[in-house]
């Protein structure tokens, strides 16, 4: 992996290697726990390896094996979200799960030791998860007086049905990694040592494959949940190929030109 040399983040890494971008939040610490810098560092990120036309996929994952991700920061939370060094208080983890949803590559949480609280809300919207056999799964919000009520619950239901869904937060248990696997919510587990290989592989295998399709069959699994803003992600993309045709450019030069467009030549398609 080699880090990038015009990005100094405190809170994250991040790595690029073959057409991937690893994102790593690296506050061991505290069970890689975010405060909104970190959030803001991650969006950060996640813009880069968007934008990066070298990258094709992205893995988030956390520093170290025994955690990916313990959610807010407790220590920084205040009265109404969790307080920057400025001193304003933020839900900011929001805006990042639907930037990971909506970016238009394949984004895979790699799992090692706990996804928790938040947390555990940042791999599940994530389009992948690739889990250790450390890794353990949950939500803590009724007891630490929160909860998310967006994708949380949600994708949640979506993902392992209503009634395990409202198990996993009305309860407030972990499942270890071969429950998860059970119920839908990893895509597979591996035994510690083969995780980033095998992360990796999956990668590898993404990215063989049409970025164009991905693309939009990502797209295409927002659509219904996300209601207008997941149609509009998906018509972006039919009128992104649209422009590429020459029936479009034709509007494009006619209306340059200052002539009538000459659409006759383009073919009604049954
Ligand atoms: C993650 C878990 C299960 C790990 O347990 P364990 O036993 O392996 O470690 P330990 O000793 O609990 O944690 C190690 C250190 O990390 C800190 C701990 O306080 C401890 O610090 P020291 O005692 O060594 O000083 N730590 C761990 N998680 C932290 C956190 N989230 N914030 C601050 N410090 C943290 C266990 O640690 C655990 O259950 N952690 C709390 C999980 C949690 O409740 N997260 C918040 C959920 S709410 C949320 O994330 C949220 C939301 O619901 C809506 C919007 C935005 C955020």
């Amino acid at each position: 992996w080699q880090s990038a040399a015009d990005v100094d983040y405190a809170d994250i890494l991040y790595q690029q290697a073959e057409g991937i971008a690893r994102i790593t939040i690296n506050r061991p610490e505290v069970r890689n726990a975010f405060r909104p810098e970190t959030v803001n560092e991650l969006i950060d990120a996640f813009h880069r390896a968007h934008m990066d036309p070298a990258v094709g996929v992205i893995i988030l994952t956390g520093a170290g094996d025994l955690a990916f991700c313990s959610g807010g920061d407790q220590r920084i939370r205040g009265h109404e979200g969790y307080r920057d060094q400025a001193g304003t208080e933020h839900l900011n983890v929001l805006e990042l799960q639907r930037q990971i949803r909506t970016l238009p590559k394949p984004v895979v949480a790699m799992v090692a030791g706990y996804a928790i609280g938040g947390g555990h809300v940042l791999h599940l919207v994530c389009d992948l998860t690739i889990a250790a056999d450390n890794a353990r799964f949950g939500q803590t919000g009724p007891r630490v007086g929160s909860f998310d009520a967006g994708f949380g619950a949600g994708l949640m239901a979506r993902t392992v049905g209503v009634k395990k869904a409202k198990e996993i937060w009305f309860l407030c248990r972990q499942y270890d990694a071969s429950e998860a696997l059970a119920m839908g919510l990893v895509n597979t587990v591996v035994p510690l040592a083969e995780l980033e290989a095998t992360t990796v592989d999956w990668c590898r295998q993404m990215l063989r494959l049409s970025p164009t399709a991905l693309r939009i069959l990502k797209a295409s699994f927002n659509a219904d949940t996300d209601g207008l803003a997941g149609i509009q992600e998906l018509a972006g993309n039919a009128t992104g190929l649209f422009y590429t045709t020459d029936e479009a450019q034709e509007g494009r030069d006619a209306f340059l030109q200052k002539r009538q467009p000459d659409f006759d030549r383009f073919r009604r398609r049954p």
